[in-house]
């Protein structure tokens, strides 16, 4: 029986992406690195000190700066990117999340955040959603990100449930990996090709109702 959801933040609660990559494209920039859209898709799921490394690589400059200068590069673009997320409001949850969260609340279910993203409290503070959850995995507190099953592990731990009664819904496909790699049953939002490892995809967060994701879960 499902007891708990376990949720990706960008790309399934609220999308970030954009905002993301308007910060690193304005970094990649001053680098002298042009990154454009379709470059972005790799990052999506990807830690921050992971994100930048991509980027080094993308613009052949990996062996050009130490560890202490990309750490300040990397803060660099946290602090373009704080400034952006304080447009966040309740109205940029995606479609169809705000029902779901709210049934799953009154269903009793357990929730827990599962995101590789350190500003993940600050953004659920401005979605005004973080009453709603039971606990949110620390990033920093990981041995390893996405694709590991680790933080997937640790927010079933979190509600006191097992892996087999927790569903995990995620948008990136190192997210859905997790998941499956965690044993619990994954929902992957995204195109059938990005998320065919998924147990059950949808193209949409609007298609994200409760009634369906217990349906699918415990067939
Ligand atoms: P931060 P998710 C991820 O969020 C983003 O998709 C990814 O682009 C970002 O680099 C990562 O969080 C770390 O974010 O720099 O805020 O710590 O999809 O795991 O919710
Ligand atoms: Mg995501």
């Amino acid at each position: 029986m499902i007891k708990g959801l376990i949720f990706d933040l960008d790309g399934v609660i609220t999308d970030t992406a954009e905002y993301h990559y308007l910060a690193w494209k304005s970094l990649a920039k001053k680098m002298g690195i042009e990154m454009d859209r379709e470059f972005n898709e790799q990052l999506k799921g990807i830690s921050r000190m992971e994100s930048l490394d991509l980027i080094l690589k993308h613009g052949n400059k990996e062996n050009d700066y130490s560890e202490e200068e990309k750490i300040e590069l990397a803060t660099q673009k946290n602090e373009e990117y704080k400034e952006s997320i304080k447009q966040i409001t309740p109205n940029d949850l995606l479609p169809g999340i705000e029902q779901l969260l709210k049934d799953a609340k009154e269903k009793g279910l357990g929730m827990a955040l599962a995101s590789a993203s350190k500003n993940g409290p600050e953004i659920m503070k401005r979605l005004e959603i973080e009453d709603l959850f039971d606990g949110v995995v620390d990033p920093a507190s990981l041995s390893a990100g996405k694709p590991d099953p680790e933080i997937f592990v640790k927010g079933a731990e979190m509600l006191g449930l097992d892996v087999s009664e927790c569903v995990g819904l995620e948008d990136a496909e190192a997210g859905v990996e997790a998941i499956n790699g965690a044993g619990m049953f994954s929902v992957g939002v995204g195109s059938k090709d990005a998320m065919h490892k998924a147990d059950f995809i949808v193209e949409d967060t609007k298609d994200l109702t409760l009634d369906v994701i217990l349906e699918r879960a415990s067939k």
